[in-house]
């Protein structure tokens, strides 16, 4: 009866260490996984400052995409935003601009309102959503836009309010 017992304590233990091996490699997998998506986050966004001033920067191309889904920058920091159309096209054609909104706006209806905006660039004339713009730019062209981040923390939309284009041509502008 005693062998019985130790060798069923036995078997308990191993099944027990099987399980914490496991479980460990799952660990491992998970922090490999995470380690990764930092990386990403990191290649989606450059947070450089000069002088006490937030550089970031910001293309749009040919084919309708941002190159960055994310923005970062700190609450109520001066910010220089250095936005580029990289592409070729007219801004007749496809035209780039960036412009950050209020939190919790509706950014397709947004877009749809800009869309009616023809002779002020796409930029609803009497809005009260956005935070700040640049000017809409062609291939080649480029702006640098100065402003202040929000003071209140959380994350904002930024999208290209060219008709149509908001459907791809958005992120999100991470205030912390
Ligand atoms: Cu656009």
């Amino acid at each position: 009866m005693k062998k019985i017992a130790i060798l069923s304590l036995l078997s308990l233990s191993l099944i027990a260490c099987g399980g914490e091996a496991e479980k460990k490699e799952d660990s491992k997998m998970t922090i490999g996984g995470n380690e990764t998506e930092v990386k990403d986050e990191k290649s989606t966004e450059s947070t450089e400052e000069e002088n006490g001033v937030i550089q970031l920067s910001l293309e749009g191309n040919d084919q309708m995409k941002y190159n960055k889904k994310r923005l970062r920058a700190k609450a109520g920091a001066e910010v220089e935003l250095t936005f580029k159309h990289v592409g070729e096209m007219s801004k007749q054609a496809m035209g780039h601009n960036f412009v950050l909104l209020k939190k919790g706006t509706d950014i397709m209806a947004f877009g749809e309102k800009a869309a009616g905006a023809v002779d002020n660039d796409y930029i609803p004339q009497d809005t009260y959503e956005v935070i700040v713009h640049t000017e809409m730019l062609g291939g080649g062209e480029s702006t640098v836009l100065k402003f202040t981040a929000p003071t209140e923390k959380g994350e904002y939309d930024f999208i290209c309010s060219f008709p149509g284009h908001v459907a791809l041509m958005k992120g999100k502008f991470i205030v912390n």
